[in-house]
């Protein structure tokens, strides 16, 4: 156990959670950015993920963001793992406020969690360009070619693709969580992706603790860094149960 990591914890009256795809690489979803992360698993459809997760490339060319969305982006069969459960348990005990994502696969919500602020949207929501009528991930995956809705309509990922903006909303309660916090835990994230990346600027709390496999270029700024799995990292608080 690292006892630095309990201590910051067991100290903190308001944490808030910053966290990305590092997350839930332990449930058996890639990352982008690692060496066996989704940027380096595909060269066959001859663009970079930032151009086939584009919004002008969903609308230029669907049924390939399809194709490829299909493959790389949804995880049916992932659960949460021991991350996504201590930090359920951290918000059960009172202890935390606020899961802040950029992670689209919704294991937060099925460990537990009530209040995720999902910045970059979920691949659980799907809604119909014409009429806005809401389908499930499992309809996506189930169709053929280009998800059409009862209407005619395309259907779209609630998902914000490169070139779309973050919802206000939900900016504005992650920076609130954020501010008011005294701990500040982000996890699983290379905090290359902004604006989410720039929400550690907000902070202003006691301690910032960064848990991630890899250096990040913000890790002289934290008080603490832990460079481990982070479900291993935060086991203990399971454990603590038993
Ligand atoms: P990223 O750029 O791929 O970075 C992930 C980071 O996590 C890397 O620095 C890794 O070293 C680190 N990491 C990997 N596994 C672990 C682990 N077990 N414990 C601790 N650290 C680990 O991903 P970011 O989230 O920073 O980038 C933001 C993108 C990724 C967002 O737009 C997401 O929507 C997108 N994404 C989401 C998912 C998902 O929902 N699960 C999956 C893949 C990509």
């Amino acid at each position: 156990m690292n006892e630095q990591l309990k201590q910051v914890i067991d100290n903190s009256r308001r944490i808030a959670f910053l966290g990305g795809a590092g997350l839930s690489t332990e449930s058996g979803i890639p990352d982008f950015r690692s060496a066996d992360g989704i940027y380096k698993a595909q060269t066959a459809y001859g663009h970079s993920p930032e151009v086939l997760l584009s919004h002008d490339f969903f609308w230029q060319h669907t049924d390939v963001f399809y194709d490829y969305y299909r493959k790389f982006l949804l995880y049916p069969e992932a659960r949460p793992n021991k991350a996504h459960r201590a930090l359920a348990k951290l918000e059960k005990e009172g202890k935390l406020t606020a899961v802040i994502t950029q992670n689209i696969d919704g294991l937060h919500q099925a460990a537990g969690s009530q209040n995720v602020l999902e910045l970059h949207g979920s691949v659980h929501r799907n809604y119909c360009t014409k009429c806005r009528k809401f389908y499930p991930m499992e309809y996506i995956q189930q169709s053929e070619g280009v998800p059409t809705c009862s209407c005619g309509g395309i259907i779209k990922p609630d998902v914000v693709l490169y070139g779309e903006g973050l919802e206000t909303k939900t900016l504005i309660s992650a920076v609130t969580h954020i501010q008011r916090a005294d701990t500040l835990i982000v996890g699983g994230t290379s905090l290359v992706v902004y604006p989410a990346a720039g929400l550690i600027d907000y902070f202003s709390g006691k301690e910032l603790v960064l848990i991630n496999l890899s250096r990040t270029d913000r890790d002289s700024d934290a008080t603490l860094c832990v460079h481990e799995k982070i479900g291993e990292a935060l086991s203990f608080l399971l454990e603590e149960d038993q």
